[in-house]
């Protein structure tokens, strides 16, 4: 035990020694500047690779459109039973009765229409609305039509607009900028 101990000691000492024997580097590449042109690297290809993205994203991203979608109710379901839309979309839902009275209600968004044949003398009423909230939303009738009323359910899916992301990496890349300035200041100042 003792031994090892001893051994490593020995050791360390030796190599404290080269490390204070070692004569300094040549300072024609002096470490601040190796360490400015890394870090110049760093923001160049962070800023280039974060504007790629924010232009990728938003060339994905659908523009805000108007929908109009036909809703076919019978007893007990929905067709089409689920509807996908992108967030900003202006939503118009005709709501097309095959047989009785049905009502289309969103959860969430918290509206929709009652369509009652009698009242309305007519099979189909038509409401809309704008889809302000991404998410998976239910709808299901909202007036009694019989034994399986309970499970007249459908889905309304609203994509989520890809804008706010590529807000997201425009602040990200606006910080970055900033702070290279601030990096590039300092920097030159420390040398002159
Ligand atoms: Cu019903």
């Amino acid at each position: 035990m003792y031994t090892f101990v001893n051994e490593r000691m020995t050791f360390c000492s030796e190599s404290a020694s080269k490390i204070v024997a070692r004569p300094l580097a040549k300072s024609g590449t002096a470490p601040g500047k190796v360490q400015r042109g890394v870090s110049v690297a760093f923001y160049v290809i962070a800023i280039v690779s974060l504007s790629a993205f924010a232009v990728v994203i938003h060339t994905a991203t659908p523009a805000p459109t108007t929908r109009y979608i036909i809703v076919y109710a019978k007893q007990w379901s929905y067709s089409p039973s689920v509807i996908t839309v992108n967030q900003g979309d202006t939503v118009y839902i005709t709501l097309v009765s095959l047989d009785v009275s049905h009502g289309l209600y969103i959860e969430g968004y918290n509206l929709g229409t009652d369509l009652v044949l009698a009242a309305l003398g007519s099979n189909q009423t038509t409401f809309h609305f704008v889809a302000t909230m991404s998410g998976v939303f239910i709808f299901r009738c909202d007036i009694p039509c019989g034994f399986g009323h309970a499970f007249m359910t459908g889905v309304l899916q609203v994509d989520p607009n890809n804008d706010f992301v590529t807000a997201g990496f425009l602040a990200v890349l606006v910080a970055l900028l900033s702070s290279a300035y601030f990096v590039m200041e300092a920097s030159s100042t420390a040398a002159g």
